[in-house]
């Protein structure tokens, strides 16, 4: 059942105080808001004389002028409202702040009461007519804030689950600062195209890996978008396989005492690992590089720090890599194989390092071809004989060139499943090493070289330069004012400018000592920010338990899919700690997630040209030549078939497509000038009435004025039509009368279908149940209140301005925010008619609806009455009717055919 919502949001408008960026961060983060600016509508909005409504089979509103309708243009052909939603709309805003009519109760909290916990990653700010507790307001950027965020630092701390490290970062010499990896394209800074270089620098990171099977597992019990689960599945990558140890070999041939550790998914295929590989970076490579080699060496270690792991991992580009001089040998066949190195082998993953089995991986096959590396097959399809490996197979097979007397390792004939459970095996007994499972999820790198983000409440030792928490006493730590928080040009973060703060004692032992420059990522308040709506005032825990266990989880988290891993993951990996140190009461934060779409721009469509100015079909464009293209308005367009073609000329056809709204395309459509033409309440409606709510969908102006014209409708249904002058009464037009049976049933059809819809979040369908319900009402005499004010109710999530109006015309003294949401009575929701198939002499000729109740009698009248039957049954002698109720009606003719007049 539908329920009035609690919902919270964070806060829409931060004050711009003197940490600007953070505030913009804030808004940012959550923010799903209708892209901002827009096109203005040339001119103004043309209301037809009449309209009716209706849902198309695309989905989309039409619109047909009808006659009997009110006049929505007064005589002097002044432009007027279709109704008046810029008064309605923002008296009812007051009214709601003034009432505090979304207040949730904070320290009145009855707990016997169910609760239902709506979180939105913050719509956007102007967003009028939401059912927000304004009194939960909170901001990530206030230091009442922030200083939790740092309590839970602390507790990370404390738990060893935050350390530091040297961390290879993307340094911009040029720029003197830390680029993050979205900053750097193909080397480069993307701001001035400047070299970037890969560079350890000592980082902040949180153990996020510690918790990497509890969140993995955990998935399992969410009710998410299953792609979503799945891309944090993926994120975490836990993968099972070995480690293998590969001995390094002398110039003489003697095995080393040094250790090259790979990771394997593929033990099975150990005979055929005819080479290792190293990521550039590996910690090994400078003890032993060949003389010969270690140029060549240098120069490519030098070439990968300039690549970021993504390009270093791209698929599509070329292998590259250098030989190091030296060997290693392979425990299982006892050979001395080469050793390379090259950078699509990450120093990040695993260990750094690969035994290549050209013959089964793509990525070694492609290198080994490069560099005339031997390929051996180890694993033989099922199905088929592969004589040469000249592409990798990496399916499944029977284990084949697998057995070594020596090193007594033999697989051969076993399925690669198996083979590689005995390798695991073996690699354990003999000493050359172990089962491992890995994750590609890597811990958190915490720390900005920036100045708008939390302070890290950790300080250094003047002598000993050791770290030392802050007490938690000493919370929060704020950030210091800075004329110039731009970066310092070596490296160290902007605070460090600020050197009377970062000068400062240890509070415990007095000595001198220095603060933490670095702060905290954007992430950081949005990982917990749930839970402090449950209790934001609170300044002495981050949120009362009492609270906490009656709030949590959150029950509905409504947001883009653009945040499926990183503030997804981020925030459960902060819950679970939360969990294990009994701050919260439950393991995960989000029961269910809802992702919405994104709106695009409007469609454009595209004609092509051919260089001697001709336009050609879009169906025979040829990709390679180079055509003119050329945008069509869209009133010279028409829909045909699947596709769109031109009016004039329906064999061309057209390129239909929408974009992402951007301002370098200049298709962004402001809110703001749609709410001032068409009011909040239509654009909410639009939103909802657009398409399922997940789609991404392109904005069509005809759409809103569609929703808008069905709201005007709505309001007319109710309200009366307006005077000559376009003014509207007061008060309504509803009877105290009892609804007929025919306007129950409307309406509970409507109730059934609205509510199913909110249910499944399908909005869109539920409001075509209220388009038709209103088309219903047209038709009726007089309106009676009790329907009307059912509908208002239906009414009220989509459009609540005007139902807020409606309601209390209808004689409410009360907003409507807490009425109950109407419940559809079974009773009026059964058909009353049914489809009857008629016979004649057993042949099927036609239907009848009836009553379901309908007797032989009534059936028979109306068979003879319809037009199709009559002309089997008039003037014919019946000789027999069979009737079988609710099923069918067959009526047998007398043999001797007697025509009228022939008698
Ligand atoms: C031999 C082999 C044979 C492999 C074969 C695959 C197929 P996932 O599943 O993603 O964990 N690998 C290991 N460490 C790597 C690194 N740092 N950079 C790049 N590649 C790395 O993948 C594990 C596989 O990816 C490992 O198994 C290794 O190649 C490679 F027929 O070892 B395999």
């Amino acid at each position: 059942m539908y329920t009035q919502f609690h919902t919270s949001t964070l806060l829409p408008t931060l004050p711009l105080t003197h940490s600007p960026p953070l505030s913009r961060r804030t808004i940012l983060l959550y923010s799903h808001r209708l892209p901002p600016l827009h096109r203005r509508r040339p001119t103004s909005l043309r209301f037809p004389l009449r309209i009716s409504s209706c849902i198309n089979s695309t989905g989309t509103i039409s619109s047909s002028l009808s006659t009997e309708e009110e006049e929505e243009r007064p005589s002097n052909n002044k432009r007027v409202k279709a109704y008046p939603f810029h008064e309605i709309e923002p008296k009812w805003q007051r009214y709601w702040e003034e009432h505090k009519t979304f207040r949730t109760p904070h320290d009145d909290l009855d707990t016997t009461k169910p609760k239902y916990y709506v979180l939105d990653m913050f719509p956007y700010p102007r967003s009028l007519g939401f059912s927000y507790d304004w009194d939960r307001e909170i901001s990530t950027t206030e230091p009442d804030y922030y200083k939790w965020t740092q309590w839970i630092f602390l507790q990370l701390l404390k738990r060893g689950l935050a350390y530091q490290a040297e961390v290879p970062v993307n340094w911009c010499p040029a720029l003197g600062t830390v680029l993050a990896n979205e900053e750097v394209v193909d080397g480069v800074s993307e701001r001035g195209g400047h070299p970037v270089i890969r560079k350890p620098m000592r980082q902040w990171m949180l153990r996020i890996t510690a918790y990497a099977d509890s969140l993995l597992e955990d998935l399992n019990d969410l009710d998410w978008p299953e792609s979503i689960k799945e891309m944090q599945r993926n994120w975490i990558g836990r993968s099972e396989g070995a480690e293998v140890e590969f001995h390094v070999m002398d110039t003489d041939g003697q095995q080393t005492d040094i250790k090259i550790v790979v990771y394997t998914t593929r033990p099975d295929t150990i005979f055929g690992a005819t080479y290792l590989v190293l990521a550039p970076e590996h910690i090994l490579l400078s003890s032993m590089v060949s003389e010969a080699q270690s140029k060549h060496v240098e120069e490519y270690k030098e070439l990968a720090a300039r690549k970021s792991d993504l390009e270093r991992t791209e698929l599509q580009k070329e292998k590259t890599g250098v030989f190091t001089g030296c060997y290693a040998r392979n425990p299982a066949t006892g050979e001395a194989i080469p050793i390379w190195i090259a950078d699509y082998v990450l120093g990040s993953y695993g260990t750094g390092a690969i035994m290549a089995v050209p013959a089964h991986d793509m990525r070694d096959h492609e290198f080994a071809s490069k560099y005339n590396l031997p390929i051996c097959g180890v694993v033989m399809p099922n199905d088929q004989n592969i004589s040469s490996f000249d592409k990798a197979y990496s399916g499944d097979g029977t284990v084949i060139n697998s057995s070594n007397l020596t090193t007594g390792l033999d697989i051969n004939g076993l399925s690669n499943k198996e083979a590689a459970s005995e390798v695991t095996k073996w690699l354990e007994k003999s000493g050359n090493g172990k089962r491992k499972v890995n994750y590609k999820l890597r811990d958190w790198l915490f720390a900005r070289q920036r100045y708008w983000g939390e302070p890290i409440p950790v300080i250094f030792l003047g002598e000993t330069g050791e770290t030392v928490p802050l007490p938690e006493t000493e919370l929060p730590i704020t950030l210091p004012e800075l004329d110039d928080f731009t970066p310092t040009g070596s490296g160290e973060p902007p605070l460090s400018k600020a050197a009377s703060w970062v000068k400062t004692f240890d509070p415990l032992s007095g000595k001198p000592a220095e603060r933490e420059t670095n702060t905290m990522p954007q992430w950081a308040g949005s990982c917990w920010y749930y839970l402090r709506f449950m209790d934001p005032k609170n300044s002495k825990m981050l949120v009362d338990k009492a609270k906490e266990a009656y709030w949590s989880p959150v029950d509905v988290y409504v947001g883009g899919a653009e945040h499926a891993v990183l503030h997804l993951l981020y925030a459960r990996f902060w819950h679970k700690v939360l969990y294990d140190i009994g701050v919260v009461s439950k393991k995960e934060p989000f029961q269910c997630v809802i992702n919405q779409g994104i709106i695009l721009g409007e469609v454009e469509y595209i004609a092509y040209r051919d260089p001697d100015g001709n336009l050609i079909s879009a169906d025979i464009v040829d990709e390679l030549t180079e055509l003119s293209q050329e945008r069509v308005p869209e009133d010279e367009v028409r829909k045909s078939g699947d596709s769109y073609v031109l009016k004039d000329n329906p064999t061309i056809r057209l390129i239909a497509r929408a974009h992402k709204m951007s301002k370098s395309r200049g298709n962004v459509i402001n809110p703001d000038d749609v709410v001032s033409e068409y009011g909040a309440d239509s654009l909410r409606l639009y939103e909802m009435f657009m398409g399922p709510l997940r789609d991404s969908k392109p904005w069509n102006t005809s759409g809103i004025e569609g929703v808008h014209r069905f709201l005007a409708r709505a309001w007319r249904l109710i309200v009366g039509s307006p005077s000559p002058s376009g003014e509207f009464k007061d008060g309504t037009v509803a009877l105290d009368e009892e609804p007929s049976t025919d306007q129950l049933r409307s309406l509970h059809k409507c109730i059934d279908k609205v509510t199913e819809e909110i249910e499944a979040t399908r909005f869109n369908t539920g409001i075509s149940a209220m388009m038709e319900f209103i088309n219903a009402a047209y038709k009726w005499k007089k309106l009676p209140r009790s329907t009307a004010e059912a509908f208002v109710l239906l009414l009220s999530p989509y459009a609540p301005h005007m139902a807020e109006e409606l309601w209390s015309r209808l004689g409410h003294s009360n907003s409507l925010a807490h009425e109950p949401f109407p419940k559809a009575n079974p009773e009026y929701l059964k058909e009353s008619t049914l489809v009857l198939p008629v016979q004649i002499n057993g042949k099927t000729r036609g239907t009848i609806e009836v009553e379901k109740e309908c007797s032989e009698e009534d059936a028979f009248r109306l068979a003879s009455q319809d037009s199709r039957l009559s002309k089997f049954l008039d003037g014919q002698k019946v000789k027999k009717r069979i009737y079988v109720p609710g099923k069918i009606l067959n009526v047998i003719l007398d043999a001797k055919k007697v025509k009228v007049g022939q008698r």
